[in-house]
């Protein structure tokens, strides 16, 4: 099959420098973009910082439900077998959950709520649906972290994602402070592609979903854009919303606290940005990764 050139070329033998990116930020166009919830403001602060956070976006008694499906899974043995579980190392506590959204019907329909597709369509400028889900745990002492890293180079190299036009909405579960590893954001670094050296391994996702190796941008392109835009880690109560576009570098430390970070993310796609083959030329990861059954737009509740 041939393919059209690769405009966001990694995983690359020698460095490549950063390049600006090619794809808006906000992909509604400037005189639509009165037609949703978010104001022109709060569409600006996306577009300059590549993410936004809203405190206890969702009620306590919204959450109450949702935190004890979290908690009941947490200690369900079945499913820490299963091939979309991550474990922490020792094998003990769950990491992650992938494919939540197909778990669970509770979150599937969270993943409808009016609330957030009608930003989500309105920051993508179209009907989107569902790439990934997962729901990472961070354990009190045993929650290990996430290297810097862009999700969407990832998503390119490895599932076929052509463009940057996908937005993950990370919900709250357990108050994210700043001792038990909240997740940190580079402002502005979605302006830029940081192509990565090192090819992919086969069957990469059963060790970068542990501790990523191939895909973490150098320490060069790190430090120029944390010198630029410094680093922010939003936090908030369980209920709190961060909206993160898909180029936007974040990680996250280990939790070292006795409080569990747990965080719930959905990872929406424009349906005009759907799967092509992978980009490093590897067979496409497993569908709890990567979506590629079904691309219907999401129809809010
Ligand atoms: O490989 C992935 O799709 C996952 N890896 C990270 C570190 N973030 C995005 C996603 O969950
Ligand atoms: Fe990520």
């Amino acid at each position: 099959m041939t393919r059209a050139q690769d405009l966001f070329p990694t995983r690359l033998e020698r460095k490549l420098g950063m390049f600006e990116r090619l794809d808006p930020v906000v992909h509604t166009p400037e005189e639509q973009r009165s037609e949703g919830p978010l104001s022109a403001e709060k569409l600006k602060e996306f577009e300059d910082k590549g993410f936004l956070s809203f405190e206890s976006f969702f009620t306590k008694e919204e959450m109450e439900k949702f935190i004890q499906e979290l908690r009941d899974y947490e200690y369900d043995e079945d499913l820490k077998l299963s091939e979309g579980t991550i474990l922490e190392p020792g094998k003990e506590e769950i990491r992650s959950i992938f494919g939540i959204h197909e778990i669970s019907e509770r979150f599937d329909r969270l993943t409808r709520d009016p609330r957030l597709v009608e930003m989500v369509q309105q920051i993508l400028g179209s009907e989107a649906y569902i790439h990934q889900s997962r729901i990472n745990y961070k354990p009190g002492f045993k929650g290990k972290g996430f290297d810097w890293h862009s999700d969407f180079e990832t998503w390119h190299s490895e599932d076929g994602m052509p463009r940057m036009r996908s937005v993950s909405c990370s919900i709250v579960m357990t108050d994210n402070n700043e001792f038990n590893g909240p997740l940190m954001l580079i402002p502005g670094s979605q302006n830029y592609f940081v192509p990565c050296t090192g090819r992919t391994p086969t069957d990469n996702y059963k060790e970068s979903l542990k501790s990523q190796t191939v895909g973490v941008p150098d320490a060069g392109s790190l430090r120029a854009l944390m010198d630029e835009n410094g680093i922010e880690a939003p936090k908030g109560p369980a209920g709190s919303l961060i909206m993160f576009e898909c180029n936007t570098l974040h990680g996250s430390n280990i939790n070292m606290s006795c409080w569990p970070r747990s965080n719930l993310f959905f990872v929406y796609n424009s349906v005009h940005n759907t799967l092509e083959e992978p980009y490093c030329g590897n067979k496409p990861r497993p569908e709890f990764l990567a979506n590629r059954k079904n691309w219907d737009p999401l129809k809010p509740l």
